[in-house]
């Protein structure tokens, strides 16, 4: 019983000391020390790139490799056979608006992998194959949808009174405790399906969680891994959930797999970063909230910074990028190369004014530094070089907001993705 306090205790180390740290950290815009981006068009061999040719086939492969050694690490190619199982299908979900369907997505080679459970809401009567959002969740299936018969999730979840999770797992009082994140109806009511899975599915969120999820699972020495520099962190395992979801989507005669975005927030939008950097098969890529390791410029060292996310989070990423802690120049990449890493696909970077943990400026600014690669591709950005007014939403193939309130998913934020959406993909 001792024990197990004390283990509890333990894991939450990193989430309450990365919360004290927002107290007393840099907001000050004047104690930014200069400094220098590294170059988006330059090789590392000094080569400049003046085509979209030369950026495909030279230096994006280059800057991808980089953040695989440098920030996330690099994905194993070793899971071999994905087995994509529908287990129910509800025509009449949402009083009728909508079919859910549960997709038990496993490694049949890796049986020590419980495998995901994917949701997927599809708009009913839509008469072609539906666009789709595809994302994370932090609570869960259950927590995503408010629908009584949605199985509660058996994994493992972060002690939280107000969410109903009892000894580290969800209960009945947890149902729909993220709903307001997705607003199924209005996405349903524009024509797009929504796809998404309960990251802790991948491998419970603290520093010890791998040893029971997908990592330890496809590593050969199993929980007894060492992580070496170069290694995947957290963040690149649940990146991986989001292409199986793929995977299965690209078999789905309801779903249009052309058109798919990427969606995530904080955390989870860092992921979603990551999953579209990787994954082209994601057509739009949105960051909602993702900050420090996901939109922010890391030299910018305000608000979460390098030293403190590693810190809190370092199973997130791969143990190199510690190394970058009050260091950030000497790393060979900054977070406008992630964005740039996007194109020519589609990018929506959200920010929230009350979220200043997050650099809502240096959000912005990743956007506006990676235009010089959309530009080769003939695709506009921003159309603006200052950050815009509160709830202004400006931009073409990269856009950007700034909205009102906290560090949050809201209606708001959705009704910009869905116009964006379907202003790139076609619907
Ligand atoms: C915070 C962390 C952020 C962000 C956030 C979240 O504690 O410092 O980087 O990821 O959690 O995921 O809600």
């Amino acid at each position: 019983m001792r024990l197990s306090l004390l283990f509890s205790l333990m894991l939450l180390i990193g989430e309450d000391w990365a919360n004290a740290q927002q107290k007393t950290a840099n907001y000050d815009e004047s104690k930014i020390v200069p400094y220098t981006l590294p170059e988006l068009l330059v090789t590392r061999d000094g080569k400049k790139i003046t085509t979209a040719d030369a950026w495909t086939n030279t230096r994006r492969p280059e800057v991808l490799a980089l953040f695989k050694e440098h920030v996330f690490g690099r994905t194993p190619g070793n899971w071999g056979k994905v087995s994509l199982e529908t287990r129910q299908v509800k025509k009449d979900a949402l009083g009728g608006k909508a079919t859910r369907k549960l997709i038990h997505i496993s490694l049949p080679e890796h049986p020590s992998w419980a495998g995901m459970e994917v949701m997927i809401y599809i708009p009913n009567g839509l008469g072609h194959p539906a666009p789709c959002f595809v994302g994370p969740s932090f609570g869960g299936n259950h927590a995503v949808s408010t629908e009584p018969d949605v199985p509660l999730s058996t994994r493992w979840m972060r002690p939280s009174k107000d969410k109903g999770i009892v000894d580290n797992h969800a209960t009945e009082a947890s149902r729909g405790n993220e709903s307001s994140r997705w607003p199924l109806e209005m996405i349903m009511d524009q024509g797009f399906a929504v796809a998404t899975y309960y990251y802790g599915d991948i491998e419970p969120d603290h520093a010890d969680g791998w040893k029971d999820g997908l990592r330890a699972a496809l590593s050969k020495d199993g929980a007894n891994t060492e992580w070496k520099n170069g290694e995947w962190g957290a963040i690149g395992a649940w990146a991986w959930g989001l292409s199986r979801i793929a995977d299965y989507l690209e078999t789905d005669s309801d779903i249009d797999a052309k058109k798919l975005a990427v969606i995530g927030h904080s955390r989870l939008g860092k992921t979603s970063l990551w999953a579209g950097a990787q994954d082209q098969r994601f057509g739009v890529v949105i960051s909602n909230d993702s900050g420090e390791g996901g939109a922010a410029i890391m030299r910018r060292n305000i608000g979460e910074t390098t030293a403190i996310i590693t810190k809190a989070f370092p199973h997130w990423f791969t143990p190199t990028y510690a190394t970058y802690s009050n260091n950030e120049a000497a790393c060979p990449i900054d977070h406008h190369m992630l964005i740039a890493l996007a194109a020519p696909r589609a990018i929506y970077i959200a920010s929230a004014i009350e979220d200043q943990w997050a650099d809502p400026k240096g959000e912005f600014l990743s956007g506006l530094h990676a235009e010089p690669v959309y530009a080769l591709f003939g695709k506009k950005g921003y159309g603006v070089k200052e950050q815009p007014a509160i709830d202004t939403p400006v931009g073409d193939s990269i856009a950007y907001h700034v909205r009102t309130g906290k560090h949050d998913v809201t209606d708001y934020d959705w009704q910009q993705y869905l116009r964006f959406a379907k202003r790139q993909l076609g619907q």
